[in-house]
């Protein structure tokens, strides 16, 4: 396979780095004087030759790809086409611009260096020292120290510590952040009940009646609100002001650390801001959308989309195209969403990979305990059973079953989940979950689901089996070999729109959805039809019409003979044991399907990043049948390989013999520790 433009594999020369863009070297706050040249050579040295190397390679090639693919395109255009799309153009910014609404103050509030934030107030022996929150093959975080060196979010961190000596590492542990979260969260509710969390770390609030109310500014609230979190945790955060949350989610992130930036609900002021915003700090686009609307259309700035409205009506589909629009146009959400009703309740275990079948039933007992505990303290039953399997090689599977009746109890729970469990005997795990979904409220006697599951799709698709009378699906979202080679359709592509809120990365995800709130972008969801999404009546049922990239699902029927008697049994598996960027699923909202990396919906580019990466690696199993899975394996819910500080020497010493670490080697160690 050739290499493509901007890897390091083409550009030879002496400097290949130079070209060697990867998401540790996407700048993030406070790594302004990096000297980022350097943090590339590094990057390039100890990645060399490994299989991250590779898919980096992959990577570029099909952004390329696309970018081909776009401008052969955008070279079919003859003048009336153009012309046609510019009168499009014109009348879809009319329309945009006179859904404006500039009546809201929307807040949007970030912590400092969060995880590392909180492990230094826990022990502030760690102050001013550079510190990454993580592991040798994966930090969640950097403090700000540390990030001047060039130490980031989702870097391995043997590479943190070639890129910065000192750094110190101290593992994550969530219950820490939780709790400083929920602290975050009673600041919150003070100045809008409706709050809109959207990360641990993050939030939008609607400051309009409250700024109305105590005749306080947007930027005096903010004040205020900052204070009030930093004497109720002790912790900084940073704050925007605007008045969309798009826009406030940009502004949050200006004067950060510890500051804040307020843009005025002027037409005016949001004009002037966008017309030099780059395209990327927007939420939404990532790597790949820059990439591609900066070569084919010279597209940098925000303004930029509007100049070229024509080609983006062209080029893109419908949605995508009006997401672009309201960018060029400083828009975005305004309105607070409703909030959805919660739609399951799940609980899941992360375990030394074992094939011991006693071992794996009594941790599927405990899981069902707790799921008996956490739905009825709700007051809750379900219907749908989910049990998800990560297989010691990183698959994970999902199956279900629709039971007769609703059911809380251990022993209920236990009986379907067992026989869902046996049925994938025998089989090395690492991880079990169990899910509840089709909940009824006890104290309600009216459902409170209001998901339209795959077993709509399984009633309405003519693959049905029918089974010892019971309706039996498999749902296969695989594959390298079940499917055909990957589109680079781009006119398919529907770019998340306004996703500070996490509404596009959280509609892709048909299982869904432990979220307690949980935030559809109304705008656009099931306003454009999107061809991927129609031709596949499970995902277009699941997600109400909503979008989604480039999604090719194939549906097989299942060999049903371990699966009988267990009441009304519709089983449903979704496996996404590889890796096409719409086949890869967030679970409960952050957790990779693929992989079981956890992402939250905050972090569009990481999950960007994270998408491509999987892309990659099914391009790579395409061609190498005996490939192993690579960097899946890390995750920061595993076993860790070392928590203690590793000794520069060490690594120095292997880039002197002008051997790099070469990733995968470097995971498959970690995982011969786990
Ligand atoms: N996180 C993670 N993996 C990532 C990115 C972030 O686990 N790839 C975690 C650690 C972060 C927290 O989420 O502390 C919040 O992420 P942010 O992107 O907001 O980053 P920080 O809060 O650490 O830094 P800052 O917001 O100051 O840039
Ligand atoms: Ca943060
Ligand atoms: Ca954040």
């Amino acid at each position: 396979m050739s290499a493509a433009a901007g890897t390091p594999a083409e550009d030879g020369g002496d400097r290949p780095w130079q070209s060697y863009h990867t998401a540790y070297t996407n700048a993030k706050a406070g790594m302004e004087g990096v000297d980022k040249e350097k943090v590339q050579k590094v990057i390039y040295e100890m990645s060399k030759g490994s299989k991250y190397f590779e898919n980096e390679q992959r990577k570029e090639a099909l952004t390329k790809q696309k970018i081909e693919h776009l401008r052969a395109q955008c070279a079919t255009l003859t003048d009336n086409d153009i012309l046609h799309f510019q009168k499009v153009a014109e009348k879809k910014m009319l329309e945009l611009e006179a859904s404006r609404d500039l009546s809201k103050i929307w807040l949007h509030t970030d912590m400092d260096a969060f995880y590392a934030a909180v492990e230094t107030l826990e022990d502030p022996s760690l102050k001013g020292k550079p510190l990454a929150v993580g592991s040798m093959s994966m930090v969640a975080t950097a403090s700000y120290e540390a990030r001047k060196f060039g130490v980031r979010a989702a870097m391995p961190g043997f590479i943190g510590c070639k890129l910065c000596p000192g750094l110190v590492f101290v593992r994550p542990n969530f219950e820490r952040y939780t709790h400083y979260s929920e602290l975050t969260r009673k600041v919150f509710q003070r100045y809008d009940p409706n709050f809109i969390a959207t990360s641990l770390d993050e939030a939008y609030l609607n400051i309009t009646n409250v700024c109305a109310e105590r005749g306080m500014t947007g930027e005096e609230v903010a004040t205020e609100l900052r204070a009030a979190i930093h004497q109720e945790t002790g912790l900084t955060c940073s704050a925007g002001v605007a008045p969309n949350r798009m826009i406030a989610k940009v502004c949050s992130d200006i004067n950060k650390p510890n500051g804040q930036f307020i843009l005025p609900n002027d037409r005016e002021a949001v004009w002037t801001f966008v017309s030099t915003l780059p395209i990327r700090k927007i939420g939404g686009i990532g790597k790949v959308t820059e990439q591609m609307l900066r070569q084919v259309l010279g597209i940098s700035t925000c303004q930029e989309m509007l100049q070229k409205a024509a080609f983006l009506c062209a080029l893109f589909s419908e949605c995508s195209a009006d997401f672009f629009l309201s960018v060029g146009l400083g828009l975005g959400g305004t309105e607070t969403p409703e909030q959805r009703q919660r739609k399951s309740i799940s609980c899941e275990r992360t375990f030394t990979a074992t094939n011991d079948s006693s071992l794996l039933f009594e941790k599927l007992a405990n899981l069902a305990e707790n799921l008996m505990d956490d739905l009825q303290k709700e007051g809750l039953k379900g219907k749908t059973l989910t049990l998800k399997l990560k297989t010691a090689d990183f698959e994970v599977r999902t199956r279900a079953v629709t039971t007769r009746g609703y059911i809380n109890s251990k022993e209920d729970i236990l009986i379907y989940a067992t026989k869902l469990l046996k049925a994938e005997m025998p089989l090395s795990l690492r991880l079990m979950g169990l899910r509840m979904s089709q909940l009824h409220d006890e104290k309600d006697d009216s459902s409170t689901s209001t998901q339209k599951t795959i077993d709509i799709f399984f009633r309405s698709s003519n693959s049905n089996l029918n089974v010892n009378g019971a309706n039996v699906q498999r749902i296969t979202n695989i594959s390298g070999q079940d499917n055909g080679p990957i589109s680079v359709t781009t006119k398919d592509d529907c770019l998340g729109p306004d996703t500070g809120t996490g509404a596009s990365t959280d509609q892709q995800d048909f299982f869904v959805h432990d979220e307690s709130i949980f935030i559809p972008e109304q705008r656009n969801l099931g306003k454009y039809n999107n061809e991927a999404v129609l031709s596949n009546p499970v995902i277009s049922d699941c997600l109400g019409g909503a979008k989604i990239d480039d999604v090719t699902t194939s549906a097989k029927v299942m060999n049903a003979e371990n699966l009988d008697d267990v009441g009304q049994l519709i089983s449903h598996e979704a496996t996404a044991s590889s890796s096409k960027p719409g086949q890869q699923l967030w679970i409960d909202g952050f957790i990779c399907s693929i992989c079981g990396f956890e992402l939250p919906p905050g972090f569009e580019e990481e999950r960007q990043e994270h998408s491509d990466f999987h892309l990659a690696e099914s391009l790579q199993q395409e061609e190498t049948v005996d490939s192993k899975r690579s960097i899946c394996s890390e995750r920061l819910a595993e076993k860790p390989c070392s928590t203690t500080t590793p000794t520069p020497k060490k690594k120095l010493k292997s880039s002197k013999e002008g051997k790099h670490i070469p990733i995968d080697a470097f995971f498959a160690k970690c995982n011969k520790n786990l």
